[in-house]
């Protein structure tokens, strides 16, 4: 035993121990080198069932619409004129329409931002579309939004800013209330909303105060008035990535430590962090980001349309890393997305579709070295979301051989893990058998919900994974190969 060992040996017994003992079944560790008991309890740390459907609805929309629109501002300053917001063609289909055309499964509208201008009439304040000449203040952005996903078969969810800068009471207890009956009338009035965002941003009210937000409170309306919601960012459900470039981390955990009383986990599960951990959590990461520079409509940023390259190496590494794609559709001053928002998201769309639309390893034969009773190989590739494979107890490392029957070409893989047992794959390599022997193809670490690689093409009959460490036994639920649309080099 080195003196390090020693060391850490000592600091485990003396520091830590107790420490886990007084916190019933918590733990703790400073050594780099985590226990296998550790990454056990990380393996088995689940997901709620809304998580779940969260993260099945890998790619949605975020819509920034609202005074700042009107005024080319990023971040209004609360004083505003409400007359200033007038959109002449509004239509809530039409940005349906859009996301539906582009895969996206729901619309997070900005309620509020910063400025503090509603979209709906809310009663708390005068500072809303009821003081437009829109719809003669007698509109309803919010309703008129949520109708228009409800038609079109998406979901509907709020982004409602804590940070207030028109509300005289931010700053005091009375904020607090005030941002409660604001999410009363988001939550009663508007049918289901799937997702609550909260960011952090938290600057100076109009009286040149910050306010102390009562996130336990908030947390509690949420829970109350929509149970089924999961809140993002401040709240315990949803992780922000990190960064507003919509990309996850190469290794992208939903599993991560948390302190005793925090709401929310440490940015990472990487095991060092897991070392130190006292509690855990399933804190999954959504990646944020807007189409253009601004999170908001500029007409001059009409040239500036993120290109498909770029919006596809951003899915890539969002959605094929076990992340949520949150992209932002800013609708302009006619309340419409623009056309050439709306072209680059078709142009996605085909992309995306013409890659992923055959499976190539589609109900291809599956031998596992290690299979679970029950658990057979081939429910990696059967299609169905509710059969996996996974191994006997103890048994990490495993491989499990496609045959595709014969010789196929193919640059793209998919593999999923079934989260509703954890998060467990820590390494995994892809071989192809070329010129009868086993060819390394691609090689990385986490896996989670979803994993998308790309690799230089190939052309194999047999394809092999194989699990190269894990927290405890893997599991595979879906396992797909994709040849890649010409497109997607453009
Ligand atoms: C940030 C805000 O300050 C930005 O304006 C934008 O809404 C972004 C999504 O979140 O915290």
């Amino acid at each position: 035993m080195s003196m390090s060992d020693r060391t850490s040996r000592r600091m485990f017994l003396f520091c830590w121990l107790p420490t886990m003992l007084l916190a019933g079944g918590g733990f703790a560790f400073a050594a780099e080198d985590v226990p296998k008991e550790v990454l056990r309890k990380a393996a088995h740390v689940v997901p709620t069932p809304q998580q779940v459907a969260w993260q099945e609805l890998e790619f949605i929309c975020f819509t920034h619409f609202g005074i700042n629109t009107f005024t080319n501002r990023e971040w209004g300053d609360g004083r505003e004129d409400p007359k200033l917001f007038n959109p002449t063609e509004f239509n809530a289909d039409q940005w349906v329409a859009a996301c539906k055309d582009a895969g996206m499964k729901m619309i997070i509208l900005t309620a509020k931002h910063h400025d503090g201008f509603c979209l709906w009439p809310s009663k708390h304040t005068e500072h809303s579309v009821k003081n437009s000449p829109w719809r003669d203040g007698k509109g309803d952005i919010v309703k008129e939004v949520a109708d228009a996903c409800r038609r079109g078969g998406i979901k509907f969810s709020v982004y409602l800013s804590p940070w207030d800068r028109h509300e005289k009471t931010y700053g005091s207890e009375a904020y607090n209330e005030f941002y409660k009956n604001q999410l009363r009338e988001l939550l009663t009035n508007y049918g289901e909303i799937v997702e609550v965002w909260w960011d952090g941003a938290c600057g100076e009210g109009p009286n040149g105060r910050r306010q102390v937000y009562d996130w336990d409170g908030y947390i509690e309306t949420v829970r109350k008035l929509q149970p089924k919601a999961v809140i993002f960012g401040q709240g315990p459900d949803v992780r922000w990535v990190g960064n507003e470039n919509g990309l996850a981390r190469e290794s992208e955990w939903s599993v991560l430590p948390y302190k005793v009383g925090d709401r929310r986990g440490k940015d990472l599960g990487h095991r060092k962090y897991l070392a130190g951990a006292k509690r855990l959590m399933w804190y999954p990461a959504e990646c944020d980001v807007s189409i253009r520079p601004g999170w908001f409509y500029h007409a001059n940023q009409d040239g500036r349309v993120k290109s498909l390259k770029h919006l596809l190496d951003i899915y890539y590494r969002s959605v094929g890393r076990n992340s949520v794609l949150l992209l932002n559709i800013p609708p302009d001053r006619r309340g419409l997305f623009h056309e050439n928002d709306v072209a680059r998201l078709k142009e996605l769309r085909a992309v995306l579709d013409e890659t992923f639309k055959t499976n190539l390893a589609a109900g291809a034969k599956v031998t596992a070295t290690n299979t679970r009773s029950g658990f057979k190989p081939a429910g990696a590739t059967d299609g169905k979301g509710d059969t996996y494979w996974t191994t006997a107890d103890d048994v990490i490392e495993a491989s499990l051989e496609i045959d595709l029957g014969k010789p196929v070409t193919f640059d793209r893989a998919m593999i999923q893990e079934m989260i509703s047992t954890g998060q467990r794959i820590e390494a995994f390599k892809l071989e192809a058998m070329v010129d009868g022997q086993w060819k390394e193809i691609a090689r990385a670490t986490t896996v989670g919900y979803k994993r998308l690689l790309k690799f230089p093409e190939v052309t194999a009959a047999r394809v092999r994974l194989t699990i190269l460490d894990s927290r405890d036994c893997p599991t595979i639920r879906a396992f797909g190969l994709y040849k890649a649309s010409p497109k997607e080099k453009i």
